[in-house]
């Protein structure tokens, strides 16, 4: 299933109503079993350029942005994470705000060579949201991630790419070729083995060694009485192409 952010003249910025069809697709990618990929990309020359600016009621005295976070984007970072299915994202321009760091939610990320990441967020006086505290260190570094975060300066692509924020960075006219080949190639591929990875992978975030091994062994003999690992060895020892389910 694809995935637009289509407000192209405000470079996708979120708007309130953006958030409840973001939940919709979500809620498809989750119950749908015949969607095995999801891939995020933006109409135009950006991908999202975070929360639209206008929206917010300044002259609330009560204005609370923790509530917006709760409501909207927090269930969304936590459903893209916890979904069972590869998320592939397709960094088509410039990412900023809650743009970058939804991009950066994402399981394996492309970007245009033009494309940029931004934490603007200092710049309007707020910090890194949408998991921006937790991916930034933890993908480049803390070095990097303060320099991302205090300075709100655009990151490259390339610089993305090399500090390992992102996948990789390919040419713009290639970027939804590439990012689409990817999504269905992920689509047909085991399923459930890929959600178990991303569980694992997540998880090793806060764990231990000795608790991840624990859930590798218990991940492993699961995955080991599914049909797609039979079919994996089978199409290996016959020298053919898998037909694995994701069932
Ligand atoms: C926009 C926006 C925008 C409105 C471009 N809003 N119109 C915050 C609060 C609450 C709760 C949840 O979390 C958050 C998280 C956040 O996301 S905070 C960070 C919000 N984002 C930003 O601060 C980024 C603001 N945008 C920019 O700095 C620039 O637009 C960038 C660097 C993204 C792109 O620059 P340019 O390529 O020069 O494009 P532009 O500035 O000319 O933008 C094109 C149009 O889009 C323009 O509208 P206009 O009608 O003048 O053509 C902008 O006003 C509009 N736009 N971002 N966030």
């Amino acid at each position: 299933m694809t995935v637009t952010l289509n407000r192209p003249d405000k470079l996708n910025a979120f708007v309130a109503g953006m958030h409840g069809l973001l939940r919709e697709a979500i809620s498809r990618a989750e119950a749908d079993a015949s969607i095995r990929a999801l891939l995020l990309t933006g109409a135009g020359r950006g991908f999202c350029a975070g929360q639209d600016l206008g929206e917010r009621d300044m002259s609330n005295p009560n204005l609370d942005l923790g509530a917006g976070l709760d409501a909207s984007y927090n269930p969304f970072v936590r459903r893209l994470r916890a979904l069972p299915k590869p998320v592939v994202c397709a960094v088509n321009g410039i990412a900023a705000g809650a743009g970058a760091n939804l991009a950066l939610a994402c399981d394996i990320v492309l970007a245009a060579r033009s494309a940029s990441f931004l934490q603007a967020f200092a710049k309007i006086a707020l910090l890194p949201d949408c998991g921006g505290t937790y991916w930034l260190p933890r993908l480049a570094g803390t070095a990097r991630a303060m320099g991302m975060a205090l300075l709100a300066e655009r990151v490259s692509a390339e610089d993305a790419e090399r500090w390992g924020l992102i996948w990789k960075c390919v040419d713009d006219d290639a970027l939804m070729d590439e990012a689409k080949k990817l999504a269905q190639s992920l689509a047909a591929g085991p399923t459930h083995a890929y959600g178990k990875i991303k569980q694992a992978i997540y998880a090793s975030a806060t764990n231990t060694l000795d608790a991840q091994l624990d859930l590798e062994r218990d991940l492993q003999r699961e995955l080991g009485q599914h049909g797609d690992y039979r079919e994996g060895v089978a199409a290996f020892l016959g020298k053919r192409k898998p037909g694995f389910t994701g069932k």
